[in-house]
Order: structure tokens, then C-alpha cells, then sequence
């Protein structure tokens, strides 16, 4: 081929590797070689190291605490206690969640696993061992880890601190125990059309309480430099802006003095969006000692007193006419927060965006009431690839669906097909307040059902349980479906803050004269990715290849104010930042490229990699040419350099969707669950990177899979925390994970610059009730309606059991 051939047009969109390329990870060649670098790797000279005494009880007085032995161990710099951190008011911090949570206990605790002092030592096994010496006393108190027990009149009173205190950070509280009422829809209509419905499903749905479990835990390294007066803190932080303004606030050091640095981050799962008393304690121990101070969580600590998910009790309503048209829904939850309310929301919303418990669903009247309660359990919630409690409502009206399909003896696929919003109502305002930005709901369900050949499932299902009953395979069928919605991108300012900051995010692009460039964002990544795909959609944007772009994120002194990564919002608000930055750059590239070519800047044309002027394609200045004009020409009226920042405040949330299909087969001798198949199409509008998007789904479904069939946080009834291991929490390996199938449609978002809506939570919004339902769906001719999860082998065992099945 002759070299100077111009390379055509295709080749130059392949060579930027942009949207749709299934780009390798660049990310991984640092991670596959063991060269990621995590907090843990960070060793600071002269750093000190914190260890936690923590509480053996869920519930009690802290009578004494006696640090002498521990201090007299050789190494050991200093022991905090609530008394220590009294005097500066940093005993107890403010929750996202508005509430405030002890950093020590301070009097009492409140549950297993609390933070009752701070040991720091020259060596992370001398602060262990004195972690051990300190003496405490504590007088047992009742322990409450019912949520519906904690509501009764004379239920002991957990938050002592409260007392007398009828109102809370989100209205008035009921009784001792009580956090918050939040109500959303109008509950009277929806009475009325239950009492005069043809047909109503009812049932309490269980959403048990788990944990995100990332492979790292939490951790951070605060290093005050007492001659500058600057405070930096390496952590594991997937809000690092917000840390550094929660920091400032809380310590008095203006915000320019301190840097907060979010290395690589070995998983968050949300799990390490939340405050907690480590990274106080590491900061005051700086502070105090002049030296850096490391605390990193072990396995077990990070099990029993960080952010737990879920533990929503829901108690759904559905009602329908006798050929299967919903109606109305109506729902209660009572919501286990444990000791304190330090769940991540943003502030409106306490009970997150459950009120997308509508679903994927035209239901022309609803209700929603959560009730927040107090129990002797860890503080946290929400987190674990949620978007804010996405999981939980898609959870519910997904069992509620399958519950209504009994109740009207009619096919479940049958039934959502019938009430699944129209393509044609989108944008569509949903009963609870939501406006769905766009879907095609019918496509997706029909193309999945084909897919996966339903038809013939399900004749084979029925052939299964004839067979069964005439004692020929103890083996059943279960299909379990679902259509969720999801609701990702928080999220207009307007009615979008955590703690008053108001959620956007950002993208600072620097162009470099020779045609690469690097691009800073208010996000953070935590394994999805980010390095590969922002680049992609900048390529696609400014016409520089991926692999000339760098992505940096998770410095503040760098990187521009941003609210983080969480709620899949990263793409729907960092990606539009990024993409809007990206057209700022090409907007001045235009300018430059009409003076180079002494054309007027209408007269050009935008083509891939290069401006080309109109009707004279042998006439072009690519961008690599352009930039470096940018800086080594002088050109009349405009600043040298090509740089473009751009804060992103989206008009709406996105809506990615999805229709999943999961086939199992249930031994009921023993409660084994093989899953034979598992289809999963999702919708997140214009897809970046295939790849990653395949991989997200992968990652979640496995998540999905943990928590449906094994994975919790169970209490016993004085509060000890009976998972709290890796033996006992189930953690799927290769071995127990599933084969997936992954399909798509696209149905971009209207309101996103580039149409992309989130994808990273919807996998495990929508795969829990696929596990789920196929589990239900099993049993369902012999009359199972509902049975909580996780479904272990032994629950499902029980399933058989009570049903009858073992003779
Ligand atoms: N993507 C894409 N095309 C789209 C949408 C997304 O190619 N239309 C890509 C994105 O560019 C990004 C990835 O998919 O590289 C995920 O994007 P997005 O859905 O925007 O989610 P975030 O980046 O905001 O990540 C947060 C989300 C959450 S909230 C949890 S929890 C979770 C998840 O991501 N935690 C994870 N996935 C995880 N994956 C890993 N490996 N580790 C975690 O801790
Ligand atoms: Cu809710 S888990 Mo994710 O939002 O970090």
C-alpha cells in the first residue's frame, strides 16, 4: 500500500477508538501486573498506625474505660477516647443523612462492632496488641434488632442522646425509636381504588440486610504538615470533594489547605461513600502527633460497622382489574437504619429514589410511606450498587408483579406486557413524581422472551412438574422474570444535594500542543473503568485518538469540583460533563482552524478528526494541527492554549432499563439452585464501551446472584453479627458464578449530550429479582406465594418442606 495514500475516513474513526469501540481497559495493564497503588501501599515516613477498640455488645453503658496498660506498651504514641475528642466537638460527626453519629462512644454503644477508642503506634502490630490492653467496662442494656419491636411503646430507648426530640432532619418522629415518616403520592385515591378493586395482591416483601464487601476495605492515610499547615488524605473515597469539604468544616482548616487524594480504589460497591469515625480519629491523630497516621479496616470490621445495604421490611399492595390492568400500588416500608441515620441520600430523599417503585410500569395511582426506625445495628444503608434504593423498590414491584400473576391465574411475561409503559408515552410522568426520560419497554421484553425461547420453557416446566408428581425426577423448573427501571444520574441540582452540595459534576480538558491531552473529572473510579471510557467519549468529541488522551480523577488539588462516583451517576452527569467540555474545545478549534485556512468559520464543517472546509475536502486542519497553532501562533482576538472546563447540572435523571431471564433448576431434596441460563438485556442508551458495559453487567449479576441466594448480614437476638466473616458471608468465586448472556437495545436519553444513561447498578437492581422470582416461580404451581431471601439452600429446602414436597 502506498504510505502517503490518505487514510480513509473509516480508518480515522477506528483510530480514535471513541464511542461503540469495545476499547481494552487501560487501566488494567497496571492491575494485571500487581502495579495498582491503594492506600494500603502508601507508606509515609515516620507514619503511625490506628487500631479500633471496639464493642463486644449491641447494646450498653460504657461504665469505664482504663488506657494505663496500653499506654505503657512500648510503641504506643496514644489512645483517644470520646473524652479525648470532646473538646475540639468531634466526638460525635453529622451524618449525610442529617442525623449524628458517635466517632467514640460517648456514654454508651449502640451496636456490636462500635468504635469505643483509638489506639495509634509506631507499628500496626503494637497497635493491635494494645487494642487488646485497654480495659472497658459495660453494662449491659436490652438490645433491640427488630424493627418492628423497636416501634413498641416501651421498647427500650436507643438514642439517648434524642430525647425529647419530636422532629428529626426529615420531620417529626413518632416514638423514641423513630427516625422519619416520608411520604410520596397521594394515599387516599390510592385507598379508594384498592377498596373497590376488582382483584388486590398483598404481600410482605423482606429485603434482608447485606453488605457491599468490596475486596479492599476502607481505609485512609491523614498526614498533617504542621509547618505549611496543609492536611492531606490519601483514602478510599469515592466522593473525594466532599470529604474535603465535610473535612474543612468539621476541623476549621480552610479548604485550600487541605488535599484529599482517592488512589486506586480496590472496589466501593457504594460502601465507601459514607463517613466514618476511622478517617476522623487518623485525622484529629495527625493533627495531635505532627505524623501521618494510617488506619485501614480488617475483614471483619469492615463486615460489622461500615455501611450495611438494604433492610427495608415492604409491605406492597397491588391492585388490578380481572384481565390483569394495575390499577394501584401502595406501599409501606419499615426501614432498619440501625443505631444511627448515616444512610447516603441526597437530602430530600430519605428513603433514596424509592419511589420509582412504579417500575417499568403505567400505574395510574400510588402511594409510598417509609418509615425510618432505630435498632441496635450498624449504621449505613443504602449503599451496594443500589442508586439509592433503586434495588429494594425494583425488588418489590418485581415480586409484587409475580404475586398479582397468581392472584389473577394469569402468566407473569403476560401480565407486564399488558401494563409495561408505551413507547409512545415517553417522556412519561410517573404517579410518584418521576418523569421517565425514554424507553421502549415492548421491544426489549419481546426480543428477551424470544431470546430465551419462553414458549418452550415454560411448556417444559409444566412437562417437569407432571413428571415430578408422578415421582419420576425430584427436580423443578423455575423461570424468573423481570422488567426493571432504573433511575440514574442524580441529579438536577434543583432537587439534588448531599448535605447541601449540590450534585453536579465536572470536566477540566487541557489540550497539549502536540495533539494529546489529559482530562480531570469530579469523579472517581473504583474498578469501572473510567480512564478508558471518558477518554472514549472525548475522542469522539475532539477527534484526538483515546490513547492520546489521559483521564485523571480523584485529586482535589487537581481535579475540578465534582460529587463523585456513586448511583451510577458518573456517566449520565461526568460524561456529559466531559462531552460538553469536549465541544467547548472544538468550538474554539473551529475559530482557529478559519484562520489557518482564511475561510469564515461557518464555512467548515466538523469531519471525525479534522474542520474541512465546505465543498473543498482537500482543505482540513485536523485538531492535532489545530492545537498546536493553538499555542505556537498568534492569532487576532483570541487566548492562546486549548483548554475547556465545563460543570454539568443535568435537566433530568436517566432511565436505563432492562429485561432479564433467569432459568433454574431446583433439587428438593437438598435446595440446590443450578441457574441453566441467564439472559440479561439492558438498555443504557448509547453505549461508550461494549466491553466495560459487558463486564458492569458480569460484576453485577454476580453481586445479584450473591444476595438473592446467599449472601446477608443476619443478627442473632442480642446483636452479635453472625456473618461476619468470609466464611460465613457468602462471596461468590468462579466456581459458584453463573454463565451470563448479555443482550442489548438502545434507546438514547434525549436530555444527554451523547444519549448514555448509567448502567453500573442496573445488573443487580434487575438481577435480584431474577434469582428471586425464578425461585418463587418454581414452586409456584404448589402454591408458594412469597418467601424472603437470601434463598440458601437450606431456606429452599425449608420451601419444599413446608409446601409438602418431602412426603
Ligand atoms: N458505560 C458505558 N456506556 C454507557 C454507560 C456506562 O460504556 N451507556 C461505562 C462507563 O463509561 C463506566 C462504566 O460503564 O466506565 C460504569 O458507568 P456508570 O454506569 O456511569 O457508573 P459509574 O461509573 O458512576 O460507577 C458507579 C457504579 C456503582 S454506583 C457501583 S455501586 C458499582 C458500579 O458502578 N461499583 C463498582 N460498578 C463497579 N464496578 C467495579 N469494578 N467496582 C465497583 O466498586
Ligand atoms: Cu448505592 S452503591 Mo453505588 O451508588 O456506589
Amino acid at each position: 500500500m502506498n504510505e502517503l495514500a490518505p487514510i480513509s475516513r473509516e480508518d480515522r474513526v477506528e483510530k480514535l477508538k471513541g464511542l461503540g469501540h469495545s476499547r481494552k481497559r487501560v487501566e488494567d495493564v497496571r492491575f494485571t501486573q500487581g502495579k495498582g497503588n491503594y492506600v494500603d501501599d502508601l507508606k509515609l515516613p515516620s507514619m503511625l498506625y490506628g487500631d479500633f477498640v471496639r464493642s463486644p455488645y449491641a447494646h450498653a453503658r460504657v461504665t469505664s474505660i482504663d488506657k494505663s496498660a496500653a499506654l505503657a506498651l512500648p510503641g504506643v504514641v496514644a489512645v483517644l477516647t470520646a473524652e479525648d475528642l470532646a473538646p475540639l466537638n468531634l466526638h460525635w460527626m453529622p451524618t449525610l443523612a442529617g442525623d449524628k453519629q458517635m466517632v467514640l462512644a460517648d456514654g454508651k454503644v449502640l451496636f456490636q462492632g462500635q468504635e469505643v477508642a483509638f489506639v495509634v503506634a509506631n507499628d500496626r502490630y503494637v497497635a493491635a496488641d494494645a487494642v487488646d490492653l485497654v480495659v472497658v467496662e459495660y453494662e449491659e442494656l436490652p438490645v433491640v434488632t427488630d424493627p418492628f419491636k423497636a416501634l413498641e411503646p416501651d421498647a427500650p430507648v436507643l438514642r439517648e442522646d434524642l430525647a425529647g426530640q419530636t422532629s428529626g432532619a426529615h420531620g417529626e418522629r413518632r416514638h423514641h425509636n423513630h427516625i422519619f415518616l416520608w411520604e410520596v403520592g397521594d394515599k387516599q385515591a390510592t385507598e379508594e381504588v384498592i377498596a373497590s378493586a376488582e382483584v388486590v395482591a398483598e404481600e410482605m416483601v423482606y429485603y434482608h440486610r447485606t453488605h457491599p464487601c468490596p475486596l479492599e476495605t476502607c481505609g485512609c492515610v491523614a498526614s498533617m504538615d504542621a509547618v505549611n499547615g496543609k492536611l492531606t488524605i490519601h483514602g478510599t473515597f469515592q466522593a473525594p470533594h466532599v470529604v474535603r469539604t465535610v473535612a474543612s468544616l468539621l476541623s476549621g482548616i480552610e479548604e485550600h489547605k487541605i488535599r484529599v487524594i482517592s488512589p486506586d480504589i480496590g472496589g466501593g460497591f457504594g460502601n465507601k461513600v459514607g463517613v466514618y469515625p476511622g478517617y476522623v480519629c487518623a485525622i484529629v491523630a495527625s493533627i495531635v502527633t505532627g505524623k501521618p497516621v494510617k488506619w485501614i479496616e480488617d475483614r471483619m470490621e469492615n463486615l460489622t460497622a461500615t455501611a450495611f445495604a438494604r433492610d427495608y421490611w415492604m409491605k406492597g399492595r397491588i391492585a388490578a382489574t380481572k384481565d390483569g390492568r394495575i390499577t394501584a400500588l401502595s406501599c409501606h416500608v419499615t426501614a432498619d437504619h440501625g443505631a444511627f441515620d448515616a444512610c447516603a441520600d441526597p437530602t430530600k430523599f430519605p428513603a433514596g429514589f424509592f419511589s420509582i417503585v412504579t417500575g417499568s410500569y403505567d400505574i395510574p395511582v400510588a402511594y409510598v410511606g417509609v418509615d425510618g426506625v432505630y435498632t441496635n445495628k450498624a449504621p449505613g444503608g443504602v449503599a451496594y450498587r443500589c442508586s439509592f434504593r433503586v434495588t429494594e423498590a425494583a425488588y418489590l414491584i418485581e415480586r409484587m408483579i409475580e404475586v398479582l400473576a397468581i392472584e389473577l391465574g394469569m402468566d407473569a411475561a403476560e401480565v407486564r406486557a399488558k401494563n409495561f409503559i408505551r413507547k409512545d408515552q415517553f417522556p412519561y410522568q410517573s404517579a410518584l413524581g418521576w418523569e421517565y426520560d425514554s424507553g421502549d419497554y415492548h421491544t426489549a421484553w419481546n426480543k428477551a422472551l424470544k431470546a430465551v425461547g419462553y414458549e418452550d420453557l415454560r411448556r417444559e416446566q409444566a412437562e417437569r412438574v407432571e413428571a415430578f408428581k408422578r415421582g419420576e425426577t425430584r427436580k423443578l423448573i423455575g423461570i424468573g422474570l423481570t422488567h426493571f427501571t432504573e433511575i440514574v444520574g442524580a441529579g438536577p441540582v434543583k432537587n439534588c444535594d448531599i448535605l447541601g452540595m449540590g450534585m453536579f459534576d465536572s470536566c477540566e480538558i487541557r489540550i497539549h500542543p502536540t495533539g494529546s491531552a489529559i482530562a480531570r473529572l469530579g469523579t472517581i473510579s473504583q474498578g469501572q473503568g473510567h480512564a478508558t471510557t471518558f477518554a472514549q467519549i472525548l475522542a469522539s468529541e475532539i477527534g484526538l485518538p483515546a490513547d492520546s488522551i489521559t483521564i485523571e480523577e480523584g485529586d482535589t488539588d487537581t481535579a475540578p469540583y465534582g460529587l463523585g462516583t456513586y448511583g451510577s451517576r458518573s456517566t449520565p452527569v461526568a460524561g456529559a460533563a466531559t462531552a460538553m467540555a469536549g465541544r467547548k474545545i472544538r468550538a474554539k478549534a473551529q475559530m482557529i482552524a478559519a484562520y489557518l485556512l482564511e475561510v469564515h468559520d461557518g464555512d467548515l464543517e466538523w469531519d471525525v478528526d479534522r474542520f474541512v472546509v465546505k465543498g473543498a475536502p482537500e482543505r482540513f486542519k485536523t485538531m492535532a494541527e489545530i492545537a498546536y497553532a493553538s499555542y505556537n501562533q498568534a492569532i487576532p482576538g483570541l487566548e492562546p492554549g486549548l483548554e475547556a472546563v465545563s460543570y454539568y447540572d443535568p435537566p433530568n435523571m436517566t432511565y436505563p432499563f432492562g429485561a432479564y431471564v433467569c432459568v433454574m433448576e431446583i433439587d428438593v431434596d437438598t435446595g440446590v439452585a443450578d441457574i441453566r441460563q441467564f439472559y440479561a438485556l439492558d438498555d443504557c442508551g448509547t453505549r461508550i464501551n461494549p466491553m466495560i458495559i459487558e463486564g458492569q453487567v458480569h460484576g453485577g449479576l454476580t453481586e445479584a446472584f450473591a444476595i438473592a441466594m446467599g449472601q446477608e448480614i443476619a443478627y442473632d437476638e442480642i446483636g452479635n453479627v453472625k456473618n461476619a466473616t468470609l466464611m460465613d458471608f457468602f462471596l461468590p468465586t468462579a466456581w459458584e458464578t453463573p454463565h451470563y448472556v448479555t443482550d442489548f437495545t438502545e434507546t438514547p436519553s434525549p436530555h444527554h449530550p451523547i444519549g448514555a444513561k448509567g448502567v453500573g447498578e442496573s445488573p443487580n437492581v434487575g438481577g435480584v429479582p431474577a434469582f428471586s422470582n425464578a425461585v418463587h416461580d418454581a414452586f409456584r404451581v404448589f402454591g408458594l406465594k412469597q418467601a424472603h431471601m437470601p434463598h440458601d439452600h437450606w431456606r429452599i429446602w425449608k420451601i419444599a418442606h413446608d409446601l409438602g414436597l418431602h412426603g
